[in-house]
């Protein structure tokens, strides 16, 4: 099952000067019910292909009811969402945007933000991924449900991705002030209070809709104020040909990503980072048998 998305010169131009491409249409709305179920099982610890995701941040059981959901990696415990974040369509189009010769998996992220739960704080993906290089990342962000500014939906600030890099990270889960990490930097960057509320534009989008951006385009989402959950499967891929920095294992997520080591060499394993698309036409054995 592949989806159709084509990226042509001006999405290209975009994402370049913005750090950012708003997209409707990444899935179709008929893909939408089996991903919704995936969603109820991964967090009520149903993994129906036996294997637990990289990283269980929330259970229904005993989750934080004002915290958003987050599961990583439930491609490898889902099928319906190992469809989504294995198509090779978006691995093309991530090549597309960001003239890699080849995109692997970094991670998958499985959110949901309930009506009421808290921020997600402004980050830089990028930031926290020392412990591989070259350390280029490029994210997908599907929409399950229509968003909305009120509804916390995912915030993106145009031109970020240019801005100084000052590896600056903060809380991730519920920061009372959820900008705030952004818009100091946005400060030593000179930006008065008026130009940075300009540059920061929400993804309002159909269900199915969303976002791609850079590694170090500032992004983060306000509290879910609206009455509908807010669910995105986003997708975090890297370069072809990144290698393991194992003596930055410790910083960012090195510590649950660096234990898939080879014995031998610092290359990522496909079983883990599969490749999904190249320039060559490889991509990693075994993907195709899986549709
Ligand atoms: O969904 C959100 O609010 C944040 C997602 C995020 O941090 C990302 O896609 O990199």
């Amino acid at each position: 099952m592949s989806s159709t998305l084509e990226i042509g010169d001006e999405d290209r131009e975009r994402f370049d000067r913005d750090g950012f491409l708003i997209v409707e249409g990444l899935l179709g709305t008929d893909r939408l019910p089996e991903l919704h179920a995936a969603f109820d099982d991964l967090f009520n610890g149903v993994f129906e292909t036996g294997i637990r995701p990289d990283e269980v941040n929330w259970q229904t059981a005993t989750g934080d009811p004002s915290l958003t959901r987050q599961i990583c990696n439930g491609w490898k415990a889902n099928r319906a969402i190992e469809r989504v974040v294995l198509d090779r369509a978006y691995g093309r189009a991530i090549g597309a945007l960001s003239g890699w010769s080849s995109v692997r998996v970094m991670i998958d992220n499985v959110l949901w933000k309930p009506p009421g739960a808290r921020s997600l704080g402004f980050h830089q993906d990028s930031a926290y991924l020392d412990w591989f290089r070259p350390n280029d990342l490029v994210t997908l962000w599907i929409a399950l449900d229509a968003t909305t500014a009120r509804g916390g939906t995912l915030e993106l600030v145009t031109g970020s991705h240019r801005w100084h890099r000052d590896g600056r990270t903060g809380d991730f889960h519920g920061p009372e002030d959820y900008r705030q990490p952004m818009r100091e930097t946005a400060a030593a960057e000179g930006l008065d209070e008026s130009s940075l509320k300009a540059s920061i534009v929400p993804v309002q989008v159909k269900a199915g809709g969303g976002s791609f951006h850079h590694g170090w385009t500032w992004h983060g989402s306000g509290p879910n104020d609206g009455s509908a959950p807010r669910r995105a499967l986003v997708l975090h891929a890297m370069r072809g040909d990144v290698e393991y920095v194992p003596e930055r294992f410790g910083s960012g997520i090195g510590p649950i990503y660096g234990r898939y080591r080879r014995l031998t060499d610092n290359l990522l394993d496909e079983n883990h980072f599969p490749v999904l698309w190249s320039e060559n036409g490889y991509r990693s054995p075994g993907l195709d048998q899986r549709d």
